[in-house]
């Protein structure tokens, strides 16, 4: 007995509605999803039951079936608490479907739509679904205005009783009992349902990229990252290089990829909103698979900073000598000066491996539009510089958290944006890279935690940025045989 009672209570619950009923109840409800919380055949006609179950759900919706036919209840928006309180609700109404005939009875005012009680559910004090805990349904107005009503106002009405006038409350609902289940009291069954809103962005607006955001998708990724091996057999790892203004989110990027890799928060290369990079040092960061493991199969080159004004920042003849490899880490940029490596090593190519194998711009998404004229050409100047080269390029395209509030709030509404796309084909057009080059992430930044959706997003790029310097070691595979 024992066991059988388990296996019900775990059965999956199965809603009495039919399609053509929960369609008609929709069209009371509007665009909304129904789940069934609590079926009284299965949980029991008990108040405890039902409160265990439907109690802090949100809107909900009671549906009653009786033996004449007749599927009868109410919508409630109001949680059930047990709060012992009246509860306002505006939007509350009682239903009748029979026959395929729908009636719906609107609250009149809202007030007292339910009071909110330890018990079963009810509908204005009026209708009590469930009633003592049996499958009835009981109307408290049957046996309470025994001398009928005399006068009535906005919210109170008066009974008259014996020469004097009481005032009592208006009915919550006005229903007859006739039409809305029949006079048939007896249920045959009792389902409470969670009535969810179905996000306007899902039912009107694709995304305009598709993005798993999931557990798996995040370990696929970071075991595909993990097991990436470079085409070349010269090179054993790739050398991506990041180019960007300073502040926009080149050093967090590496925090932010190194973190997930050790599993938490890390911020190994100092990050800051410094206005310009007082020393213009290059940097190269490899990441290690957590704490003890082996490094990863890439390096991620940071050149400190681009900065708009001329005598500033990195020159276009010293981004030249990082990309075919001539530059050593940790080395410090004269501003003044171009880099000149000596003439004997000039002359001959750096092996494969200290080439760089990929560029990424990394722009501030809230600083798109806000890109002077002098530093998108020297964007375009970087950019010619790097074509002549062959080498892939793309846009990491930070900060999105900050664009959007909406962004902010739910990372997973990045790619239903129209705003944020608006932002990738700006920048895709004032850097001349094609918008599928464009990856938009959220680098972490002041959180504690490591967050699925972060890291789905930063290892996407990631990856994108392996693919794209396989796509330029299998451009010049035939020279694997260089010395090294
Ligand atoms: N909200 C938010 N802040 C970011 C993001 N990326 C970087 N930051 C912040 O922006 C500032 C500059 O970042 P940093 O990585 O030092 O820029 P860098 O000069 O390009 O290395 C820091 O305060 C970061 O915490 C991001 O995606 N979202
Ligand atoms: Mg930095």
């Amino acid at each position: 007995m024992q066991k059988r009672m388990e296996k019900l209570s775990i059965a999956p619950l199965t809603s009495n509605l039919k399609e053509e009923q929960r369609k008609q109840l929709c069209d009371l409800l509007g665009d909304v999803k129904l789940t069934l919380l609590y079926k009284a055949s299965v949980h029991g006609y008990q108040a405890s039951a039902f409160h265990q179950r439907c109690d802090h759900q949100g809107p909900t919706l009671l549906v009653a079936y009786n033996h004449s036919g007749y599927i009868f209840g109410g919508y409630t928006s109001v949680d059930y608490a047990q709060s012992r309180k009246q509860i306002t609700d505006k939007e509350a109404f009682l239903f009748s479907i029979r026959c395929g005939a729908t009636l719906c009875i609107k609250v009149n005012s809202g007030c007292d739509a339910r009071y909110d009680d330890t018990g079963m559910p009810n509908f204005g004090q009026q209708l009590y679904f469930c009633y003592k805990n049996q499958p009835c349904v009981y109307d408290q107005k049957q046996n309470e205005y025994p001398y009928g009503v005399v006068r009535a106002t906005t919210n109170q009405l008066y009974l008259h009783n014996q020469n004097t006038y009481n005032k009592v409350k208006v009915d919550a609902f006005s229903f007859s009992p006739a039409t809305l289940y029949g006079n048939d009291t007896e249920l045959c069954e009792c389902e409470v349902y969670k009535v969810e809103e179905i996000p306007q962005i899902s039912a009107t607006m694709k995304p305009w990229r598709n993005v798993l955001w999931t557990d798996e998708q995040r370990d696929e990724l970071m075991e595909m990252i993990r097991n990436h091996k470079p085409l070349v057999t010269s090179v054993s790892r790739v050398r991506i290089l990041m180019i960007g203004p300073v502040g926009a989110g080149k050093s967090s990027f590496f925090n932010s990829i190194n973190s997930i890799f050790m599993g938490r928060i890390t911020s190994k290369a100092m990050s800051g909103s410094a206005g310009t990079s007082v020393t213009t040092q290059f940097r190269t960061y490899p990441v290690k698979d957590g704490r003890q493991g082996k490094p990863l199969p890439f390096v991620l080159c940071d050149t400190m900073g681009l900065e708009e004004q001329s005598g500033a920042g990195l020159d276009i003849e010293d981004i030249s000598s990082i990309l075919q490899g001539h530059v050593p880490d940790r080395y410090k940029f004269n501003p003044t000066v171009p880099f000149h490596p000596d003439e004997q090593k000039m002359s001959r190519p750096a092996s494969l491996q200290k080439k760089i194998h990929c560029v990424v711009y990394v722009i501030d998404t809230t600083k798109i539009s806000l890109m002077s004229d002098k530093l998108e050409k020297r964007f375009a100047s970087i950019r010619r510089k790097v074509n002549s080269l062959a080498i892939p390029q793309m846009v990491l395209m930070t900060k999105v958290d900050e664009a959007r509030p909406e962004v902010e709030k739910d990372l997973q509404s990045l790619y239903v944006s129209s705003y944020i796309k608006t932002k990738v084909q700006e920048v895709s057009s004032r850097l001349g890279v094609p918008v599928s080059c464009v990856l938009p992430v959220k680098n972490y930044s002041q959180e504690l935690e490591l967050e699925l959706n972060c890291d789905v997003l930063l290892l996407t790029a990631l990856q994108q940025m392996l693919n794209f310097a396989d796509d330029y070691l299998d451009d010049v595979c035939p020279t694997e045989d260089e010395p090294k």
